[in-house]
């Protein structure tokens, strides 16, 4: 989970510029998706959780064993979990874009909070581009128990990270 899990705040960190909906707005009246989405967030996210998966991947395959520790390997199949950990980071990003489209249609402003919904939206977008493109990697990988961990964890974790965030100020608010 990884991936998913750092796409979002390297996209806060890095994020800004232009908006993804250009600054267009919807039949409502309403943008699109709001300043919140912007190409920036959403490529450096991608690339940062992207990269994190990576170095998961070399770890699992030579890190440890430099460091003298007998690890599992990750899969016989390096390019699966190349692919895995691309749709991991970008299903999430995906996952939030496509909750502010949500938010903005409900008449929310951008960064106005929809508790649960903000906390969860990545990892859903996460599985389910992952489900996407490794549909067999995905079942045997996340178990009832391993989703049951994560979408408890999640909420937890994530407002942790954006009550930091908030306080070294890359985020507007501390959700
Ligand atoms: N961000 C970005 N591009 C993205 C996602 C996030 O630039 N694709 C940046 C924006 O600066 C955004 C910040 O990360 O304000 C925090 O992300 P998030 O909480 O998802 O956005 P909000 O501003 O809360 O907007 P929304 O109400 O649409 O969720
Ligand atoms: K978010
Ligand atoms: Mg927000």
């Amino acid at each position: 989970m990884l991936p998913a899990y750092l796409s979002n705040p390297f996209a806060a960190v890095f994020g800004g510029g232009k908006p993804i909906d250009g600054g267009r707005t919807y039949k409502d009246g309403r943008r699109i998706l709001g300043d919140g989405k912007t190409y920036r967030g959403l490529f450096s996210g991608i690339f940062c959780g992207f990269l994190a998966g990576c170095i998961e991947i070399w770890l699992s395959m030579r890190g440890f064993e430099i460091m003298g520790i007998k690890m599992p390997t990750f899969g016989p199949d390096y390019a699966t979990a190349l692919i895995v950990v691309l749709a991991l980071a970008s299903g999430a990003l995906f996952g939030d874009m496509f909750k502010s489209f949500f938010k903005r249609r409900m008449g929310l402003k951008r960064g106005a909070s929809l508790p649960l919904v903000d906390q969860l939206d990545f990892v859903v977008g996460a599985w389910v581009f992952t489900y996407l493109v490794a549909p067999e990697w995905f079942v045997s990988n996340f178990t009832t128990g391993i989703a049951l961990t994560v979408l408890i964890m999640t909420p937890l974790l994530h407002l942790t990270t954006n009550i930091i965030g908030y306080f070294i100020g890359v985020k507007k608010e501390p959700w």
